[in-house]
């Protein structure tokens, strides 16, 4: 594994070379644009819960209100917040690799719609959308207003949870919860991309959170290259080739530019 704090000249010919790449992203993608990742304590009405313990069918049992609230202020912050850089250049990549008849995928744990606002087409949400709603119970979508929280600061107060117009049960956020399956279909999807990929990248992820986490370990058996995009060391580094130490909003930008 080599850890680089630059794309080279060795990283720029495999990615000239490659005309079908598949990318991993999590929280660090979306952390310039001023996303919180799960690794940073949460603030406010939440202050004393981690994202772990928050994300969760039991907690939405528990404490309905608080945990609904949570995922109001996430939305109206990523509502209020741009894509960075790092979005930009996969978009530009994605692009570019299409015209010229190859592809680059975007499998993703992050439930905001940064991606697509950058103008990339999403191959898979592993962990849903913040912005879809549905019946805890009966599973009826539900189309709710946008929140009127407006800044970053969390709200006073917790908000309760709408009902659902079928059954009467609680609506709640279309992400999947911590202890739930992911989509199959998104899973599946975005299995088969890595699998037949020329190149693997993954940007902004711990590597803690399974089983999107072994997504990248798919291509350790086609022995296809693997290049991490991360500040630090993350769970997952060890089974990289190429580790490009710096923030994604730098990082994709120099290798969209190399590839393209
Ligand atoms: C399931 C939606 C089973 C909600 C999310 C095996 C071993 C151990 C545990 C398990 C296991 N299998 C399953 C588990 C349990 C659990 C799990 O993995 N727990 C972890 C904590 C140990 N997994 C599950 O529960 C999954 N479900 O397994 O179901 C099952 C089977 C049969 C039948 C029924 C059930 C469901 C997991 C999905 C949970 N939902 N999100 C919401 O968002 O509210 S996960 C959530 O956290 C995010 O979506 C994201 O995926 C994850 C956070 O991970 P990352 O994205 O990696 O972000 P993180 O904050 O951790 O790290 C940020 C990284 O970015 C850091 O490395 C940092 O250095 C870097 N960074 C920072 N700045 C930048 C940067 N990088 C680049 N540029 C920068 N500028
Ligand atoms: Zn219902």
């Amino acid at each position: 594994m080599q850890v680089l704090s630059h794309v080279t000249d060795e990283l720029t010919d495999l990615i000239r070379s490659a005309t079908r790449v598949a990318v991993l992203s999590g929280a660090g993608i979306s952390a310039e644009s001023g996303v919180p990742t799960f690794r940073e304590a949460q603030t406010g009405l939440w202050e004393q819960f981690s994202a772990e313990d928050l994300a969760t069918s039991d907690a939405f049992h528990f404490a309905p209100a608080l945990v609904w609230t949570w995922y109001r202020w996430r939305q109206s912050l990523i509502l209020q917040v741009e894509p960075n850089p790092g979005h930009t250049a996969l978009a530009r990549w994605q692009q570019g690799l299409r015209a010229a008849g190859g592809d680059l995928s975007i499998a993703t744990q992050n439930v905001d719609d940064l991606h697509e606002r950058a103008g990339a087409h999403v191959l898979a949400h592993l962990h849903g959308s913040i912005f879809d709603h549905r019946c805890a119970e009966c599973g009826e979508p539900a189309e709710l207003p946008v929140p009127g929280y407006d800044g970053f600061a969390a709200p006073p107060e917790p908000e309760d949870p709408p009902t659902c117009t079928a059954c009467g049960a609680l609506v709640r956020p279309g992400v999947v919860w911590f202890g739930e399956m992911l989509p199959m279909e998104a899973f599946d999807a975005a299995s088969a991309a890595v699998r037949s990929a020329d190149v693997v990248v993954v940007a902004g992820t711990s590597g803690i959170v399974q089983p999107a986490a072994s997504l990248p370990l798919l291509a350790l058996e086609r022995g296809t290259p693997l290049i991490e995009i991360n500040p630090v060391e993350s769970d997952i580094s060890d089974a990289m080739d190429y580790c490009l130490r710096g923030p994604s909003g730098t990082m994709l930008p120099a290798l969209a530019d190399a590839a393209l």
